[in-house]
């Protein structure tokens, strides 16, 4: 999985940049259940170096963190790039932001965004990742995989999860 921080608010990457301490806890969750993970951050890196990870890296599964509404347009930008570039990649948002506006994340998307995951994120996203993992053809039709208990019935169409399973 690719765990991605959003690049810095207009001009404050003049004199701050900030630790994605959320994200490194969710990565970190993600790593004790056993899988790969990576995390890049786009206050530091550019559009060009997320590409090139997405070719490289090939995630099943990117996730970026919003903690900020005024990143909201470059992540829904990036979900699309996203799923033009890796169409079977599963596409997450979570952060403070994305929690209020999860309606509207989904809605602006257009399909390219799979699931806002409100509040805390270190239970949800192994789930999620578990969720991604499973072929697309079952994503759209089937259930739910075992352990993933969390995930509402993916036939129902775009998801946002509760703070906790
Ligand atoms: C500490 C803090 C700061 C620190 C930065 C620390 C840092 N390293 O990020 C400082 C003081 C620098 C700061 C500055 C600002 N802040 Co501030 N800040 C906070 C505060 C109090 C805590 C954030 C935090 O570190 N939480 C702890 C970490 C562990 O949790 P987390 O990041 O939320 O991550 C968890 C979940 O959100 C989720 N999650 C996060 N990302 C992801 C990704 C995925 C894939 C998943 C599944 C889950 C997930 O899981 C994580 C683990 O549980 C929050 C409010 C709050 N109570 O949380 C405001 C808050 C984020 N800040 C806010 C604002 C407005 C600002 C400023 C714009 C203020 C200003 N006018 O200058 C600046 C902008 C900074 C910037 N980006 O340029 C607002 C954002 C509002 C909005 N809607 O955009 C908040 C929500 C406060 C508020 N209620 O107004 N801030």
């Amino acid at each position: 999985m690719l765990l991605v921080h959003p690049s810095a608010l207009m001009y404050s990457e003049l004199y701050l940049r900030l630790e994605p301490i959320g994200l490194e806890r969710v990565a970190a969750s993600i790593r004790a259940a056993g899988h790969e993970v990576r995390l890049l951050d786009l206050q530091i890196f550019t559009a060009a170096d997320y590409r090139a990870e997405l070719a490289s890296f090939r995630p099943q599964a990117v996730g970026f963190s919003m903690n900020y509404l005024a990143n909201a347009p470059e992540i829904i930008d990036f979900a699309k790039e996203t799923k033009r570039l890796l169409p079977d990649c599963f596409f997450m948002i979570g952060g403070h932001s994305g929690s209020f506006i999860a309606d509207e994340l989904l809605e602006h998307g257009h399909g390219a965004i799979d699931c806002v995951v409100r509040g805390e994120g270190e239970v949800i996203a192994p789930a999620c990742w578990r969720r991604s993992a499973i072929p697309s053809s079952r994503h759209s039709r089937g259930g739910d995989p075992p352990g993933a208990r969390a995930l509402p019935d993916s036939s129902r169409g775009p998801r946002h999860l509760s703070p906790r399973p």
